[in-house]
């Protein structure tokens, strides 16, 4: 009981560490925000899209919803911040869960949990939407998930980010067994890279120590076999 109500005063500090359900961080200078991060994606170019992985320290992508049309590159960019993310192809029914195959479709690309790495999608149906989250434990339902031409009425990518965080902590931990390439409508033709030459982004002290603490005080209420 005792490590149960130590972990349940934790959660409030662990939700805004990680910005639980926060809204998608706007630029802001550095004289605003104190340790504001450098993004570390390059400006787009023609044909040619990047995306911020945790982008200023927050469990977001960024931009987390594009239009990109067929034949565009698309780039994620990992920063070096000592805790991985990963960009795992999900489906609107299911924002935290693989895309895995079916009779009559591919499985979903998967970068797997990655840092200092970059990750490259090639548009191949502009006609349908790709989603996509982040596998790192509890990431999707704090909602870093986000879309490729995701209609703008029905199944939008606010639809979609408020069903990850309808998950919130009950998001299943899934595996990481490695880059899957392919994908469905957007295709990885080569696992993560590495990435030197962008500027990196860390995550701040106090979020690596609550989220630490988070998971040794569960750690060891399991092992205590209280149920939680
Ligand atoms: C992206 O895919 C299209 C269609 O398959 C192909 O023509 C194009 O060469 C690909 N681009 C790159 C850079 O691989
Ligand atoms: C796959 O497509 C075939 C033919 O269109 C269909 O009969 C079958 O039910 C589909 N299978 C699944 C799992 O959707
Ligand atoms: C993009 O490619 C898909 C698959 O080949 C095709 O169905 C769609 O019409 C293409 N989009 C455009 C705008 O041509
Ligand atoms: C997401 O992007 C699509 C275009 O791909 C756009 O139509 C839609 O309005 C955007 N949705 C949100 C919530 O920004
Ligand atoms: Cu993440």
């Amino acid at each position: 009981m005792f490590a149960t109500a130590l972990i349940v005063s934790l959660l409030p500090a662990l939700a805004a560490a990680q910005g639980y359900g926060a809204p998608d961080p706007k630029p802001t200078s550095s004289a605003a925000a104190g340790a504001a991060a450098v993004p570390s994606a390059p400006a787009d170019t023609p044909g040619h899209m990047n995306i911020d992985v945790a982008f200023q320290s927050q469990f977001v992508f960024h931009p987390a919803n594009i239009t990109a049309p067929n034949g565009t590159l698309v780039t994620f960019w990992f920063p070096n911040s000592g805790l991985d993310h990963s960009v795992t192809q999900s489906s609107f029914a299911a924002p935290c869960t693989y895309l895995a195959a079916t009779d009559n479709s591919s499985a979903g690309f998967d970068s797997a949990l990655q840092s200092a790495k970059s990750f490259t999608i090639n548009i191949t149906d502009d006609t349908k939407p790709i989603w996509y989250h982040c596998k790192q434990a509890g990431h999707c339902g704090m909602g870093m998930v986000g879309s490729i031409n995701a209609p703008a009425t029905g199944n939008t990518f606010d639809n979609f980010k408020a069903a990850a965080l309808k998950i919130g902590p009950s998001e299943v931990q899934e595996s990481n067994s490695g880059p899957v390439t392919g994908g469905v409508n957007g295709i990885a033709t080569a696992p993560p890279a590495s990435s030197t030459g962008t500027t990196t982004t860390k995550d701040s002290g106090a979020t690596a120590l609550v989220y630490n603490a988070f998971f040794a005080l569960f750690a060891a209420a399991l092992a205590a076999g209280l149920s939680l």
